[in-house]
This record gives structure tokens, sequence and C-alpha cells, in this order.
């Protein structure tokens, strides 16, 4: 059985409790290795390793950590294909997935990184006679945690890493206990690649232990997580009074707002992979698509009818499209919320049900068909929570404004996607639609550069290019008389 082991202080070291967790394959249910059960004494020895890197690493010059990461990237692409099995063994996604998607992405947050850093400038402000000048020295903060979900693993691990590493802070990373497979070979590799011991360390674990230690270590001065809104709050609360720099990326319940004007074939062929891709368990995912009134029908039979093709199969076969959900809860969850919504009224459309394994290795495993439901009000429970699985819902709307109140009926607002060819109205309906991101006549378009985030219960701040430098990085007034 593989046993997986932190990375403190340039070690790779066992669990200081002696105590292991169990690590399931979602394709098989079936434990296939284990990883250490850390706790509240192995935070505080990656964060003490950590502080005692801090001074060399913060000083050492920009082109020194860009190759650093770099490096770590071109190990990625030398690793490719085993990351990618690890990462859909551990995760339930398809091999395909991974390849096109994870891997890659990963691969790149290292390398884009390490450029945003060396094009990273601030900000000086001279006002008229240049009597004094004002600029902005932008300092890494110190040791910062970086909490991370199982849905992309490597992917949103390297996302957050990437630019706190960069901006010059030594990082402890909490991986997913779900899915901790790739964060750990990629911390095997952080020698070779050029960072100095204790830089950079990663702690496995549960999230209210090993998580919940590093959150509350007073050692840790940022912590950026992505994951559930319950464990945002949870987070936000307890780290209230410890004036801790904090970015929260948190769950959502997209709109797909389609008007009768769309490009057809391609809203419907792009609203499939916007709900089903990756299980629908992607924050980016579509979750309610509200179409207009007179292609209401159509749209729905389209949709549909794609929906019933798509058949989960084995996540190692490489033709398959959709595998199986992350876990057996997670799993549970899902088709709970499939028979909440069956007691709501709802008319199941396709799905509904666990999907039969697609062979004998995967009898015990997590698969779900793909669900569309329809029927249910804009306030129900199913319209309202995530639920994070292959389940859409579909709702009517008469005219732009009410399409644009369906979408914002919502406590979340993380991604909305627009489907219309008249460009003023998309213009229009993106600028009303509460949102961190709008994405008109496509989807998971990603430019590296741009912000990334959400509103309201999506959460709080930005990832992405500068944004991430500047939430990694204590900015300092300092003010000069030229005279
Ligand atoms: O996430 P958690 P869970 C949503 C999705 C899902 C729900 C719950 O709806 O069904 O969240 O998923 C760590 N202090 N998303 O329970 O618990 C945990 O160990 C510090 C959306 O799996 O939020 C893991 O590393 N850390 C999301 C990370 O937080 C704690 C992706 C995320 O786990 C902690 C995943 C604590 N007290 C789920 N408790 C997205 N935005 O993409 C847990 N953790």
């Amino acid at each position: 059985m593989m046993e997986l082991q932190n990375l403190i202080g340039g070690e790779m070291t066992n669990p200081k409790s002696g105590a292991w967790l169990e690590n399931v394959e979602p394709a098989t249910g079936q434990v296939f290795s284990r990883i250490p059960r850390s706790n509240a004494a192995d935070v505080d020895a990656a964060v003490q390793a950590a502080h005692a890197a801090f001074p060399g690493w913060s000083s050492s010059p920009l082109e020194e950590r860009a190759a650093c990461l770099r490096r770590w990237g071109a190990l990625i692409a030398r690793h490719s294909e085993a990351l990618i099995a690890a990462e859909s063994q551990d995760n339930g996604k398809p091999v395909s997935l991974a390849r096109a998607v994870d891997i890659p992405r990963a691969q790149k947050n290292l390398e884009f990184f390490a450029g945003a850093v060396e094009h990273f400038a601030s900000e000086a402000h001279i006002p008229g006679g240049a009597e004094f000048i004002h600029y902005t020295h932008r300092k890494p903060i110190g040791v910062v945690g970086c909490i991370s979900p199982w849905n992309l693993p490597l992917y949103l691990f390297t996302w957050k890493i990437a630019p706190a590493l960069a901006a010059g802070n030594c990082v402890v990373a909490k991986p997913s206990e779900v899915t901790p497979l790739t964060a750990w070979m990629l911390s095997q590799w952080a020698a070779e690649a050029g960072f100095p011991a204790g830089v950079f360390n990663v702690v496995h674990g549960l999230g209210h232990e090993a998580g919940q230690a590093l959150v509350e270590h007073q050692g840790v001065k940022a912590v950026s997580f992505t994951g559930g809104t319950q464990t945002g709050a949870h987070i936000a609360r307890t780290t209230a009074g410890m004036f801790k720099k904090l970015s929260l990326e948190l769950g959502g319940k997209n709109p797909a707002i389609v008007f009768a004007d769309c490009n057809f074939d391609k809203a419907v062929a792009t609203t499939i992979r916007s709900s089903f891709a990756n299980q629908g368990q992607i924050c980016l995912c579509s979750s309610r698509i509200l179409i207009e009134d007179s292609i209401y029908e159509t749209f729905r039979d389209a949709l549909v009818a794609k929906a019933k093709r798509i058949v989960p199969g084995d996540p190692s076969d490489a033709s398959t499209k959709m595998g199986a959900l992350v876990s057996a809860p997670h799993r549970d969850k899902v088709l709970k919320y499939i028979g909440i919504a069956k007691e709501q009224g709802a008319r199941i459309l396709c799905g509904g049900v666990a999907a039969p394994a697609p062979n004998d290795r995967c009898t015990s495993g997590y698969f779900v068909q793909p669900t569309i439901l329809e029927g249910l009000g804009p306030d129900s429970s199913i319209n309202q929570e995530e639920i994070f699985g292959p389940v859409i819902t579909l709702q009517r709307f008469s005219s732009e404004a009410d399409g644009i109140a369906l979408a914002n009926d919502s406590a979340y607002g993380l991604a909305a996607t627009i489907w219309t060819t008249d460009a003023a109205k998309a213009h229009r309906v993106a600028s009303q639609v509460e949102s961190g991101i709008a994405w008109i006549n496509c989807w998971l378009v990603r430019d590296l550069r741009t912000p990334f985030g959400g509103v309201k219960s999506s959460g709080v701040g930005r990832e992405g290019g500068v944004e991430a430098l500047r939430f990694f990085t204590e900015p300092q007034s300092v003010c000069i008389p030229t005279r």
C-alpha cells in the first residue's frame, strides 16, 4: 500500500501522532493509499521550518524564485503521465480530463506566476512640484497557509502556492484529505526544483484537525482557502480577531441565461459541458439553466437528448467522458438532493439515480447519471443550495429583466454564462448579473491575468495575476522629500 508523507523543513516525515487516514479510489471504492493524519504538532513544526527559511527566501533575487517555479513546472511536464493517472485514480475524474485540463494547467500556474512576478510593479505617486515622492513597497507577508479542495486537486493547489512563493513567502500547504496524491508527488520534487528546505511545506490531514491548526496558528499571517461556503465562514470566524489576510474562494449556484436569439447548437453543446464537466464538481459549473420562454421546450429537449448520451465510465479508460464522484459521502449528498427534488415535485427529465458500474473493477464505485430536473420554483432548496454534482435544473423566463432577476435570486455569485447573439444585450446583462465572472457565449475560458473570484456567499477577494501577487504581499507606503 502506498504511504504518503508530509514535507516539513525539506524532510519527508511521518505524522507525529503515528495516526494515518485511508485514501479511497472513487471508481472502485477501494483503499489504495494512506496519508498522515497530522495534528497541531505537525503544523507547528512546518510553520517553524517556514519561519526559519523566510529571511533567505524573501530576500532572494526574483529571478531565482522564478527559476525554481519554472523548474518545478518542467518536472510536472516530465512526470505528466504519472500525474494524470494519479489525479484520475485519486479523484475519479476521467484521465482525458486530467490530461486536457488538470495537469497542463498545474504546470501553467507555476510558469505563469514565475513570469508574473518578474513583471510585477508597484506604484509611485509624485504630487505637483515633486517636493515629495511616495512609493509603494510590496513586501512578502511571511508564512502563509494555502488550503485547497478535492475537485481540481493539483490545479487549485498550484494556483495558490505559485503566487505565494513567487512573491517571496514561505508556504505551509494543506491539500484536501480526499485527494492528497498529486500534491504529495509535487512535494517530492521541491528540492530538485531548487527550493531551499522549509520554503515549501505540506501537511496532510483532516480539515478540522490539520486545517484548523494551520488557520489558528499565530505564525501564519495569511490564509488562502478554496472550498465549501460553510468552511469558509468558519475560517472567517476563526481568524476574525487575529487580523490575518484572508482570501476565500467558495461555492456557486451558477446561472446559464439562455436567450431565444442565442446560437442554439453552441449554447446546447457548451451548456452540456458547463453542467457536467468533472461530474459537475467545478465551482464554475452551471447548475441553474434559465431559458427564455419561446425556446424553452426545444432547448430543453436538445439538452436532455445530449445528456442521455453521456454514460459514466471507468475514469482510467481513455474514452470515458464522465467518471465517478469523489467520495461515497459526496455521492450520497448528491443523491439525497435528487430525492428532495422528487419530494418537491420535480420532473426528472433524465438520470436521477446512481449509474450502473461500467465494469467489474468499478462495481463499488461512486457513479451518478447526469440528471436534469424541471418544475421547481426559484425558492426551492434545489435551486438555492449548491449540489456540486451532475445535477442541473431548468427554469423559464419571459423577459430580459425577468432573466436577470432569476439569475440574481441566489445567495451565491461566482460565475454566470450568457447566451445571446445581441452584443449590446450581452454587455447589458453581464453588467447587471451579480457574479465575479461572466462568460458570454463561452464557458471556462481562462486568462490567468484576469481577476478570479466571487461575490456574495461565493467568497471574498480575488485570485489570478496581479490580484494574487497583491494578496500575497503587504504594501508599505514610503514617503521621502526631495529637498
Ligand atoms: O469541502 P471543505 P468539502 C463545496 C461543495 C461540497 C462542499 C463541501 O458544495 O459539497 O463544499 O465539500 C479543508 N479549517 N465545495 O467538505 O470541507 C479541507 O480539509 C481549515 C466547493 O469537501 O470546504 C479541504 O482541504 N481547513 C469548492 C478544504 O478545506 C478546513 C470545492 C476544502 O474542504 C477546515 C470543494 C477547517 N475547519 C467543495 N475544514 C469550490 N469552491 O470549488 C475543512 N478544511
